[in-house]
């Protein structure tokens, strides 16, 4: 194996839990036998597989073939038109699923609504009709730059319904973020709102979409929610109402007959190189793909009350708050706000208040919320929790344990999903009744799903190795494209190893097959020849009782090549502190070794992080180089963050 493909694994987690056996009793896949039987069936024969899956569902004219791959462009059920709208919602009309809530939703104001399965049905066909009447049509593509409410989803689904694939742009990001978003995708529309709330605030979205389309030509018509009724300016002949548009609009929309590789939407990921990815998915597959991890990942059953506490404006949002719940007639609950407004209980009160069996978060929550306090789950009724499930980053070991005994108070399994923007769906996952887990690992993969850990040559690794983490065979809900840039798609991909997809992500493979993720390859810090994942490093200063969260990053050294800087969040107070530098130094040296000990330390109270909670290490690179110029700031959650780090960095 070459260097550039080689970790070293520093960290021993031994603990293994078996699934529950009360829970495994009512799964839908109730031991491994069953899941290595149905897994095995989904690889030796995926088009049997998927297709079986996608008779489930209703389509205008059914498939000729149902995977047409050419390295590295697949098409799946090709011939076939559908709708996923339709599937979410129609397709439930005519059962008793009709009256059945399929959106409950709180704002962050203590506000809060229902929308039953016929009522959301209602609302998209109108809100469609309303976006037609303006001139939206099929292909055309619409930006949705909108707080967290039922009209997100609203405008999602109707815009899957008529063909004009969304973008959805996080809420949090500036004016520029979505002028570059807007100007890529070259929308015709953008849906937004008067503002939002936040943390008690209103997030001024009308302003940055105003300023955003003054240098967007391409924009012909803007749609305005009213939330929050500040202030703000209509541009007669562009801007529109909602409730105005609604009044008048027909409840009569029947769903467009879109070809399966239709493009359903376009949603930006940040690369590592500046400018940010337009990741392209499509119909057919990705509605199968969102469907069946949706199905037996949270084991979803219709008594079920599932809360996936993601931002629309991230993957997981548009996978598993919407698409995949509602294809399954689950009811999902959406939260608009803050998870720690007016209190660091809020999460769990609407735990309490609306008696959720399946709860879907990240890894940086849970991190925060042990920081809060266990008082605060503690204080409230947790006990209709059946299964806990988290996404986003390598979940550390100590967090895992947290969530099950404080959480799931040793009763709940928990998923631990691995899977990407790119990927559309779920992809390395336990499955709860069937798979024993072991904390911070993802486990195995997913039905049809193909991984391996390899070296730069795509040779697997045997037991224990590590390497690049690769996917095999193509499945449903990949990406198809890079919006505009399929030349940036095949490199970025499929140039890296031959046949295979690249995540981008460095694993490791246990005796068990377990794939463990040990963090994005780009972010290895190469110390005198020695490969570490950034995962193990701050997994081990996270294990210290003090620490609430840490950030590692290579530096330039003279003579090791690269050292470690480290970011670290403590429990009580942040500020620079010889003793606890020189303790938790001690403290990474007996958890892993000298090897890991980190040359410089700083203490924040907070680090540079995506809305969805990913640490922005490159940001913390150019920081920790003492560089004056920090890269692409556009998908940072808080930008205040930054200067706090660079003030300390004067100080
Ligand atoms: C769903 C999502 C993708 C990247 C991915 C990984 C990391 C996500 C896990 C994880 C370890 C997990 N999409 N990642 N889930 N790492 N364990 N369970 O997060 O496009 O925003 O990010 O996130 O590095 O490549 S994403």
């Amino acid at each position: 194996m070459t260097d550039s493909a080689k970790f070293d694994t520093l960290l021993v987690e031994s603990r293994v839990f078996k699934p529950i056996k009360e829970f495994s009793k009512g799964a839908h896949i109730k031991s491994m036998a069953a899941y290595r039987k149905m897994y095995n069936e989904s690889v030796r024969a995926p088009a049997k597989f998927w297709g079986k899956v996608a008779n489930e569902f209703h389509w205008f004219k059914k498939w000729k073939k149902v995977l047409d791959w050419k390295e590295p462009h697949a098409k799946w059920f090709v011939g076939g038109t559908t709708n996923i709208s339709y599937n979410c919602l129609d397709r439930h009309l005519t059962t008793w699923r009709k009256n059945k809530a399929a959106l409950v939703w709180e704002g962050e104001p203590g506000d809060s609504r229902t929308l039953t399965y016929q009522e959301l049905h209602r609302e998209v066909c109108k809100f469609a009709n309303a976006m037609k009447n303006v001139g939206i049509k099929k292909g055309d593509r619409v930006i949705i730059y909108m707080p967290q409410t039922p009209e997100a989803a609203i405008a999602m689904l109707a815009c899957a319904r008529i063909g004009a694939p969304h973008s959805v742009v996080f809420a949090g990001f500036s004016a520029n973020s979505l002028k570059d978003r807007i100007l890529d995708t070259e929308a015709t529309a953008v849906l937004t709102a008067d503002g939002g709330f936040r943390r008690g605030n209103i997030v001024p979205l009308k302003a940055s979409a105003d300023e955003a389309i003054a240098e967007c030509p391409s924009v012909k018509s803007v749609i305005v929610l009213r939330r929050t009724n500040n202030e703000i300016t209509m541009k007669e002949g562009r801007d529109h109402w909602w409730h105005v548009l609604m009044q008048t609009a027909s409840a009569d929309c029947p769903a467009a007959k879109l070809g399966s590789e239709h493009p359903l939407y376009i949603l930006y990921t940040s690369g590592t190189t500046g400018k940010p990815k337009g990741i392209v998915h499509t119909t057919g597959g990705y509605m199968c793909g969102t469907y069946l991890t949706s199905k037996y990942v949270f084991d979803l059953k219709d008594e079920d009350t599932y809360w996936c506490t993601a931002d629309i404006g991230w993957v997981t949002g548009h996978s598993y708050i919407i698409y995949g719940p509602m294809l399954n007639g689950a009811t999902s609950v959406m939260y608009e706000g803050a998870p720690n407004h007016p209190g660091p209980g809020r999460f769990w009160e609407i735990v309490e208040k609306y008696k959720i069996n399946i709860f879907y978060t990240a890894p940086t929550a849970i991190r925060a919320f042990m920081k809060w306090g266990d008082e605060h789950p503690n204080s409230c009724d947790l006990s209709s929790l059946r299964l806990l499930g988290t996404v986003g980053e390598p979940i550390n070991p100590e967090a895992w344990m947290w969530y099950r005994n404080v959480i799931g108070k040793k009763k709940c399994p928990i998923v631990d999903t691995w899977w990407q923007t790119e990927t559309g769906t779920i992809m390395i996952t336990p499955l709860p009744g069937a798979t024993p887990t072991k904390p911070g690992t993802a486990t195995l993969p997913f039905f049809g799903v193909v991984p391996d850990v390899v070296t730069p040559d795509g040779e697997s690794v045997g037991p224990e190795g590590g390497g690049l983490l690769v996917v095999r065979k193509p499945w449903p809900a990949m990406l198809r494209t890079i919006w505009g840039d399929d030349k940036r798609y095949r490199k970025q991909y499929w140039s890296d190893i031959k046949g295979c997809y690249f995540t981008g992500d460095g694993a490791r493979k246990d005796k068990d097959g377990y794939v463990w993720i040990m963090g994005r390859v780009d972010d290895v810090i190469n110390i005198a020849g020695h490969r570490l994942g950034t995962m193990e490093v701050e997994s081990a200063l996270v294990a210290h009782p003090d620490v609430a969260e840490a950030a590692c990053v290579g530096i330039p050294h003279e003579i090791k090549g690269e050292c470690i800087a480290a970011f670290v969040t403590m429990k009580g107070e942040n500020r620079k502190n010889v003793a606890l530098e020189k303790e938790l130094g001690q403290w990474v040296v007996k958890e892993i070794g000298a090897i890991a000990r980190p040359d410089y330390m700083r203490f924040s109270a907070a680090l540079p992080k995506t809305r969805s909670g990913k640490i922005m290490r490159r940001l913390l690179r150019d920081i920790a180089s003492g560089s004056d110029q920090v890269g692409d700031t556009t998908t940072l959650e808080d930008v205040s963050v930054l200067q706090s780090l660079q003030q300390y960095q004067d100080e």
